[in-house]
């Protein structure tokens, strides 16, 4: 019998005790008969399954719910090629830092070499993508892989954990001790490195903090909030950090980040890698520190100043509690305010920009007028999100998702179905490019399938316009860059079982984005925009 200590049943069930033990509350797949085990004992439990029309989309959904709701998420991946087909979504999980267990099936072990159908290592391929992979030997062994994966992809720094279950393993009856109460270890900082930061800030002259997607993940949003307003330092954000300081904070700045960085002595990057999206690190003089949540998040190609790492949160409370002596920034703080506000005053003139055919600036000028200040923004595309980037203000933190740093297109079927489970009744809306709308609009059926509508507006420019603008630049002509032009991808969605429209004109806009926010089904807003307009960047390389 099962109870509290003994678990009893065939694989999936096991695996299933042990996934709900941490919280795990839904699964994203595609069916395969190497996991019927799994579905099974969902099935029986009333335990949520979500199905998806590519691999790719059930990881980038479940990495939508571990990044959004912070806690583990599940994707269940057939063996060979749906564990193949998911491996890009496990990357970017990985390099995001998101807590996402994929269970693969798997060839049986008992004739492992004599070619069962899709019989395939895959722990060499995922390996390196992952904080934790492993083949489960025996039911017994499952709530304990299960409770080790999930560990890991807990423990800072999060990230992405493997399973497998071979077939004789998850389709058998074995009985097993339940995994003991989740309990992942919370890194304590150095207190030394810590208060050398907290000097190093207040005693800076013209300071800066960055603040990106792991003060997200680490619930560490207001310990962040209490250290800038203690040491009153400006707040720039990324990724799932944006929104961390509400826009209208007094030291909430996102405009004006190339005077200050130009203008800093001191650097904070809190929660985000030197990458290249921080210019690697290399800031001119200003000194750096770095706070990470775990040592191996230091760069190795930098040298800071001082880099604490451990629970975000603790590191934060430290600096907000810090009571040494600190310089007035109030100069620099208003020197950064003008610049903000005269880059927002450019930004609203191009919002409005009445042209034919539309700037991309309009759409977001129009869609900044229909998002709640809870809406879920995802940037799936080249161009066209870069602009979403640079024209959106997420006002509450965890409410902008990007692919981040691994860059992978197609996360916007899969991360829309990850936001829209989470919060039934926020807008989630998906700024998505006519070239990566080819990775996972299929998707948008899965999303009508199973009623869950979501704004996907499309910024058709025919063409991969982040590639084709840059060929051009550097060749003078370019290839392998052109899309068909005014293709009819609200057709699609339509067909799909959702609904649109193609929008060619500015002043159809507003109306188009209202329709598709009351729709009720997966609808697509296919604006037509100018394949002319290419985003001012300094390296167009992506
Ligand atoms: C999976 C994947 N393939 C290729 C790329 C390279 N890439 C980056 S942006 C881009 C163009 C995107 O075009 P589109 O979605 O139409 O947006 P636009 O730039 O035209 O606004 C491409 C091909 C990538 N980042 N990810
Ligand atoms: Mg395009």
């Amino acid at each position: 019998m099962t109870s509290p200590e003994r678990l009893e049943g065939h694989g999936g069930e096991l695996a299933l005790a042990a996934l709900r033990a941490y919280g795990v509350a839904e699964m994203f797949t595609l069916s395969g008969g190497h996991v019927f085990p799994l579905y099974d004992a969902a099935h029986k439990s009333g335990f949520p399954i979500f199905d998806v029309r590519h691999e790719q989309s059930a990881v980038f959904a479940a990495e939508a719910v571990a990044k959004l709701q912070r806690r583990p998420a599940l994707a269940v991946l057939t063996a060979g090629p749906g564990v193949t087909n998911g491996i890009s979504g496990l990357t970017s999980a990985y390099f995001n830092g998101s807590p996402v267990l994929v269970i693969g099936g798997r060839a049986p072990a008992f004739r492992w070499g004599a070619g069962s159908l899709q019989e395939i290592d895959h722990l060499p391929l995922v390996a390196p993508v992952t904080k934790y992979a492993a083949t489960v030997g025996s039911g017994e062994e499952i709530p304990g892989a299960v409770a080790a994966a999930l560990t890991a992809a807990l423990t800072a720094h999060r990230g992405p954990a493997f399973l497998d279950l071979p077939l004789e393993v998850i389709f058998s009856a074995a009985d097993a001790d339940a995994p003991a109460t989740p309990d992942v270890p919370v890194m304590e900082p150095d207190p030394d490195e810590v208060a050398r930061a907290a000097q190093l800030i207040a005693s800076a002259e013209r300071p800066v903090i960055i603040a990106g997607s792991d003060v997200y993940a680490g619930d560490a949003v207001a310990a962040l909030r209490e250290a800038a307003e203690t040491l009153h330092v400006p707040v720039f954000t990324n990724g799932m950090g944006r929104g961390a300081l509400p826009p209208e904070h007094q030291l909430a700045f996102a405009k004006s980040r190339r005077t200050a960085l130009k203008g800093a002595d001191v650097i904070v990057v809190i929660g985000t890698p030197l990458d290249f999206r921080l210019s690697f690190g290399d800031f001119g003089g200003a000194q750096v520190v770095h706070i990470v949540d775990a040592p191996t998040q230091r760069a190795a190609h930098v040298t800071p100043a001082a880099a604490p790492a451990g629970d975000l949160r603790l590191i934060l409370s430290a600096l907000a509690d810090y009571e040494g002596v600190r310089e007035d920034h109030a100069e620099w703080i208003a020197g950064l305010r003008v610049a903000e506000d005269a880059a927002k005053a450019r930004d609203a003139e191009e919002m409005a920009a009445e042209t034919d055919p539309i700037r991309p600036a309009r759409v977001y000028g129009e869609l900044r007028k229909v998002l709640a200040r809870d809406a879920v923004t995802i940037g799936d595309g080249g161009d066209f999100v870069s602009y979403a980037g640079k024209y959106l203000e997420p006002a509450e933190p965890g409410t902008w998702l990007d692919p981040g740093p691994y860059g992978c297109l197609g996360t916007g079927m899969g991360y829309a179905m990850g936001a829209r489970i989470t919060y039934p009744g926020r807008q989630v809306c998906v700024l998505m490019g006519d070239g990566a709308a080819g990775f996972s609009l299929m998707d948008a059926e899965s999303l009508a399938r199973q009623g869950l509508p979501v704004v996907v507006v499309v910024g058709n420019n025919g063409i991969w316009g982040l590639e084709k603008h840059p060929m051009r630049a550097m060749y003078g002509y370019d290839v392998a860059a052109d899309l068909q032009p005014e293709l009819r991808y609200d057709d699609v969605v339509k067909a799909l079982g959702g609904a649109g429209e193609t929008v060619a004109k500015a002043s159809d806009l507003g109306p188009a984005l209202a329709r598709a926010f009351d729709a009720g089904v997966p609808y697509l807003v296919n604006v037509l925009t100018d394949p002319a307009d290419a985003y001012p960047r300094s390296s167009n390389l992506a």
